[in-house]
């Protein structure tokens, strides 16, 4: 009797568990999602199209992206600041768009954006340019020492205007409130003022050969007590070089002349003897770009600066023709 009711109470509980819902297999973490470049798409803000440099920088962008397979959504903010803040907003708002990166037109007056962009979910990379402040809004800034750029230019003119008697500079500066602007007026006055230069006139002429022109025969109409002009880039450089022409002056003999970039035509100024040295400021930077919005979408830590390489160009150098042969812009 005993061995019948055992036997059932073990029949009774092996249907009884049966009859239990299968216990739920743990679940697995639904696999992390691997971002590769042929399911990003990336939002880019270009300032505008202001020169050499820019298209150059433009192109950079536009060919790397077919060359990697990634979607690029191109907004040219026309060198204005509210449309690149709208800009901006309308990536944030479009659902596909992943990552956003911007050559920030001023270097204030992005805070409440990148916080939209944070709260949206969307890796923010500055290009080119920096902002002020904010470093924990965005991933990283992929970009030049606009500091060091002008250190450079600074003590190359130091070295032309050697033994002379008089050193008064005057410097054609970017647009107002840039990051270049901002910190090449810096870093030329640090080494410059070493070796005695002045500055003796400063104004901006907004990255333009028109402007810088029209600047430089401003000034040449007051005096022409000048021997060296720092152009912040080299668009600002050539049109100072036509004005000091038409004035009657010999540039870069009689006034010595740097420019920042190093574009193709500053090589061609520089082939000419009417530009003395140029300094490298390298627009080919989209690559980086991408390499640090995958990483930033992969989740992966990076540095809050990338680098860009960047040398120096004279035009007194026995090679210059073959550098200028190879160059890309
Ligand atoms: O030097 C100038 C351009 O942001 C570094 O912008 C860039 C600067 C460059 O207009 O030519």
């Amino acid at each position: 009797m005993f061995k019948k009711i055992a036997f059932l109470i073990v029949i009774a509980t092996l249907v009884l568990a049966a009859c239990q819902p299968a216990a739920p297999a743990a679940t697995e973490p639904p696999a992390k999602k691997v971002w590769t470049y042929a399911d990003m798409t990336i939002g880019f803000l270009q300032t505008g199209s202001e020169g050499g440099w820019r298209a150059a920088n433009t192109a950079s962008f536009k060919e790397s992206a077919e060359q990697l397979g990634l979607n690029l959504k191109f907004y040219d903010s026309q060198n204005d600041l509210a449309k690149q803040v709208a800009g901006f907003q309308q990536f944030i708002a479009d659902p596909e768009v992943d990552v956003i990166a911007i050559s920030p037109l001023e270097v204030t007056g992005w805070e409440q954006v990148l916080k939209d962009a944070k709260a949206a979910g969307k890796p923010v990379i500055l290009s080119d340019r920096r902002i002020d402040g904010n470093e924990d809004l965005y991933v990283t800034f992929v970009g030049a020492d606009f500091v060091e750029e002008g250190r450079k230019a600074g003590t190359e003119m130091c070295k032309l205007l050697e033994g002379s008697e008089q050193k008064n500079v005057w410097e054609l500066v970017g647009n107002v409130g840039s990051s270049p602007a901002i910190d090449r007026g810096k870093g030329f006055r640090e080494t410059a003022e070493k070796c005695g230069i002045v500055v003796t006139n400063s104004q901006t002429g907004n990255w333009s050969i028109v402007e810088g022109k029209q600047v430089t025969e401003a000034w040449l109409k007051e005096s022409k007590d000048v021997q060296g002009i720092f152009g912040q880039n080299d668009e600002m450089a050539f049109g100072a070089i036509e004005a000091l022409k038409e004035a009657g002056l010999t540039p870069a003999v009689d006034v010595k002349i740097i420019s920042v970039d190093a574009t193709a035509g500053a090589f061609q100024a520089m082939l000419d003897g009417t530009l003395n040295v140029t300094v490298e400021c390298n627009p080919l930077i989209a690559p980086q770009v991408y390499e640090a919005a995958l990483a930033a979408l992969n989740g992966e830590s990076l540095p809050k600066w990338i680098p860009s390489i960047e040398g120096v160009f004279y035009s007194d150098d026995p090679t210059l023709k073959e550098i200028a042969a190879g160059r890309k812009y």
